[in-house]
């Protein structure tokens, strides 16, 4: 799959990246990563990062390129850290020529229709990606390794200290060896758009604790209020856990007539058995699932969550 992904490229003038529906840092900064290693090999490419622009991932790698339709039909999409078409920043992924994906996502019963080069265990897609560019010899510039480390931090943030993977340590190595420098990279990773804050300060409004969890629910207007975007504020599970003093947090959060549910704990308490009960999955101490309305029991979710920190 290596070469064959490396052929396609080489043969490919045109090429272009999606990004994901509300990208966060990692679908951004493996996006700019990726463009920046394959421009540095082949300069004359055209090559365009297609998705979303946020303000925080705008102020770290600048904005998304454009093309036109034309442009998008004859390149070869390349799709990173998303798993299904639904999911894409740019919906225009499905009218390329060719359609290749570096992903680290559990492949859903909904997923691209393309060869895929994904590894479930890492932790953020820009590891993937760089490992493929390392594994057939294309060479890292400096901003490139920037942005994939970048992307690895912030996808680093659903995890606390005590819960991130085994071989964590060794990734963030990996990058600062090619060049990474955390300082420069954190300052982008974690600069906190003003509305995040407020985000922030809402949330803490909003959390009950009680019984060994925490949890919140949050509206569509709670963040589209603050101009706070819906990924970055479903995402807030691990920050409500760390300002807790609970086993686990669960951090409901609605969009339209989606909730999604982001939850995570701390030491034995397995978020994952929790939200395979209700049909969702994840790891043990990071899982999640979407209900719907028609689907959702807020009380019967509690009353579980609660039952397994008795059945300790
Ligand atoms: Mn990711």
């Amino acid at each position: 799959m290596d070469d064959f992904f490396y052929r396609l490229i080489k043969e490919s003038p045109i090429i272009t990246i999606y990004s994901h529906h509300f990208p966060d840092g990692d679908s951004v900064g493996t996006a700019m990563g990726l463009k920046s290693v394959l421009l540095n090999a082949f300069p004359e490419k055209k090559i365009y990062c297609l998705g979303e622009d946020v303000r925080k991932w705008v102020h770290a790698f600048g904005p998304h390129d454009a093309a036109d339709d034309e442009t998008v039909k004859e390149s070869l999409g390349i799709v990173v850290d998303h798993s299904a078409p639904r999911r894409a920043g740019d919906k225009r992924v499905l009218t390329t020529k060719n359609l290749i994906q570096f992903d680290h996502h559990i492949p859903n019963v909904e997923h691209y229709e393309c060869p895929c080069i994904c590894d479930p265990e890492a932790v953020s897609a820009s590891q993937v990606v760089l490992a493929w560019c390392l594994r057939v010899g294309l060479a890292i510039p400096k901003d490139a390794i920037q942005a994939f480390l970048i992307a690895f931090l912030d996808d680093s943030v659903q995890y606390t200290d005590a819960n991130r993977p085994a071989d964590w340590d060794a990734q963030y190595k990996i990058m600062l060896d090619l060049g990474g420098e955390p300082e420069e990279a954190r300052k982008f990773a974690f600069w906190k758009d003003p509305a995040e804050s407020a985000y922030e300060q809402l949330l803490l409004k909003r959390m009950v604790e009680e019984d060994g969890i925490c949890y919140a629910v949050m509206k569509d207007e709670d963040y589209m209020n603050l101009d706070y975007p819906y990924p970055a504020a479903g995402a807030k599970s691990s920050w409500l856990l760390k300002n807790s003093h609970a086993r686990a947090a669960l951090l409901f959060t609605y969009c339209a007539d989606e909730i999604r549910l982001s939850a995570r704990s701390n030491d034995d308490y397995s978020v994952e058995a929790l939200c395979a009960h209700f049909g969702g999955g994840g790891h043990e101490q990071a899982a999640g699932m979407i209900f719907h309305s028609d689907n959702f029991d807020l009380e019967e979710i509690l009353k579980e969550a609660k039952r397994r920190v008795k059945t300790r």
